[in-house]
């Protein structure tokens, strides 16, 4: 029988959850995304306000994929989201620096909901101005036992490795 995997995506405002989702799923992604009321609606036009959800078979293994909102006011969601998680992975705009330190955060509340393996990706990696795997390492302030690897959402194979390397991180534990 195929083994069942919850994966939580998460990650600051606009760096790229939504996309990672509809990149892999198999099925049409489940999105709430909605028009954007507050200043951030210079950035782009719509926001994730509650999920997304998409469903992927990778190796005979059967990944659910729950994306959650990036703004702080939709935080409500996540707790909701990370019951029963197996694993999480955290996505950060590589161009969009001042946004680094929220990972942290991130990371604190997730571990804290179920300390479960989780990986860092710094998505964007294809934009001009990325910033390199150490310089997300350092912004992030990630342990040195975490692993930081690169993306670039909109790419099916790109979003599969990061899949597969947080599949490889649960099987382990
Ligand atoms: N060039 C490039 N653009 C990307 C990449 N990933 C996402 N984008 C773009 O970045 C923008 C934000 O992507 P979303 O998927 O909406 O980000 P999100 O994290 O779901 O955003 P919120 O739900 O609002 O927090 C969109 O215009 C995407 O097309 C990537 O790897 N490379
Ligand atoms: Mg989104």
């Amino acid at each position: 029988m195929s083994r069942i995997y919850k994966v939580i995506v998460t990650g600051p405002f606009n760096s790229g959850k939504t996309a990672f989702v509809k990149s892999i799923s198999d099925i049409d992604v489940v999105t709430t995304e909605r028009r954007i009321t507050t200043e951030d609606r210079g950035i782009k036009a719509e926001t994730t306000v509650a999920m997304d959800y998409g469903r992927v078979e990778i190796n005979d293994r059967i990944v659910h994929l729950h994306g959650t909102p990036g703004q702080a006011r939709f935080d409500f969601m996540w707790e909701i989201l990370a019951t029963e998680m197996d694993g999480f992975i955290v996505l950060v705009d590589s161009t969009d620096r001042p946004s680094f330190p929220e990972v942290g955060q991130l990371i604190r509340q997730f571990s804290g909901f179920h300390a479960v393996p989780y990986l860092i990706v710094a998505n964007k990696s294809d934009l001009e101005g990325a910033a390199t795997l150490s310089e997300v390492r350092r912004g992030t302030e990630a342990g040195s036992d975490i692993t930081v690897m690169p993306c670039i959402a909109l790419q099916k194979s790109s979003v599969r490795q990061v899949l597969l390397q947080i599949l490889e991180l649960i099987d382990k534990q």
